[in-house]
């Protein structure tokens, strides 16, 4: 019988993005757990085979439905893959409410589930938990980096985080963690750098960088973060920590003069604007372990082809993303950003 996955946030950008994967590469059934808040789309799920997976819309904080959800998952192979999250920082900034319930308690709730029919879950966290890096810093963040978030956030990952570790080691619940650096690729919410930036362009808006534009991101492929993800639910080791990243350090203005150049503008033709509190300086993941622990690797190597295709598809799909485009904007404007 294929296994049974309940992946949480299936609806959002890097959940859809493994459920394409799940379908294309094993026969898993899956049911996406998600509340469809204003960062989920089911579009993003269009093209799925209704045989294989299917949507239900809930709050994974909803003891009752997850209970429902994880009771029949009775398989060794079954698990819950824990993507749905409140992820943006900004949004933390101004209202750090919904990141306490969906982050805490949502993956209480989850935890709890496990623990009572012996479900294996992965958790999917990032590597903001580890707070941020010197600009010159020779060491990258491994899996032994002391926990040192500094937004609500990526507090609240944190403190995700820790829950599991705990529910491992005082419940025995079979769970991995996963703490991945920044994604980027097709179906991203606007709000996010990378596509606010390229819907900026396509709108005829300059694009918008926050400070000096020096802060480095240590960007990863959504489908390589799909491949590690599924890599670690196929051999990673229970109660284990696994950091994932494809050695793609770019700093902000790198990027935004890269996407303003791919897209045929001139690559100074963007604004700086009001830096972000607290902002995070460099992440940097070591992925040592996944990839000689678990012999994996990533597919994209060349983020300036990647970027590519992520522009062709906003190209593309304007009907994916132009109804968040206003809202996202207005919601920035009060902020200055
Ligand atoms: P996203 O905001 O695009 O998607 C989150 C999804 O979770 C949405 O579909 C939303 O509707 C759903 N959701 C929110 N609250 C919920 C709730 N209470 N119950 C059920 N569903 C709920 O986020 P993303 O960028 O796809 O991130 C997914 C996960 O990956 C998060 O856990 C995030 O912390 C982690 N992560 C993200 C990145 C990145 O670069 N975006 C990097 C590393 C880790
Ligand atoms: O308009 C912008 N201009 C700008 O300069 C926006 C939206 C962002 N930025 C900067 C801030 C960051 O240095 O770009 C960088 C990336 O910003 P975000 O896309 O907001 O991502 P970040 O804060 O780095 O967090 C992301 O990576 C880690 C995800 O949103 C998190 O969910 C993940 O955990």
């Amino acid at each position: 019988m294929s296994r049974e996955l309940l992946v949480t946030g299936g609806a959002g950008f890097i959940g859809s993005n493994f459920v394409h994967h799940l379908v294309a590469r094993t026969d898993a059934r899956v049911t996406v757990l998600d509340k469809l808040t204003y960062a989920g789309n089911p579009a993003s799920l269009a093209g799925m085979p209704e045989d294989r997976v299917r949507l239900a819309q809930g709050d994974i904080a909803d003891a009752a439905l997850v209970e429902e959800l994880v009771a029949p998952m009775t398989g060794e192979d079954d698990a819950i893959v824990h993507y749905a999250a409140e992820s943006h920082n900004d949004n933390s900034l101004s209202d750090p409410s919904p990141f306490l319930q969906t982050n805490l308690i949502g993956t209480y709730t989850l935890l709890e589930a496990a623990r009572r029919h012996g479900t294996r879950l992965h958790h999917i966290s990032t590597d903001e938990v580890y707070g941020d890096l010197e600009l010159d810093d020779p060491e990258r963040f491994t899996e032994a980096t002391p926990y040192n978030p500094s937004s609500p956030y990526s507090s609240t990952k944190a403190g995700s985080d820790l829950l599991v570790r705990a529910w491992v080691r005082s419940f025995g619940v079979r769970a991995t963690i996963s703490n991945c650096s920044n994604n980027y690729g097709p179906r991203q919410h606007v709000e996010k750098f990378i596509p606010r930036q390229i819907t900026n362009v396509i709108d005829g808006v300059r694009p918008r960088l926050y400070g000096a534009g020096l802060n480095v991101r240590d960007w990863i492929h959504a489908d390589d973060h799909s491949s590690a993800v599924l890599t670690i639910l196929e051999r990673g080791a229970l109660g284990e920590t696994y950091l994932i990243g494809a050695d793609g350090e770019q700093n902000n203005k790198q990027v935004v003069e890269m996407i303003l150049r791919l897209m045929g503008e001139d690559p100074d033709a963007y604004d700086h604007v009001v830096d972000r509190p607290g902002h995070d300086l460099r992440y940097a993941i070591d992925p040592t372990r996944m990839r000689t622990e678990l012999g994996w690797e990533p597919a994209y190597r060349d983020f300036e082809s990647g970027l590519a295709a992520t522009i062709d598809w906003y190209r593309g799909n304007e009907a994916w993303w132009r109804p968040q485009k206003a809202a996202t904007e207005a919601k920035y404007a009060t902020t200055g950003h």
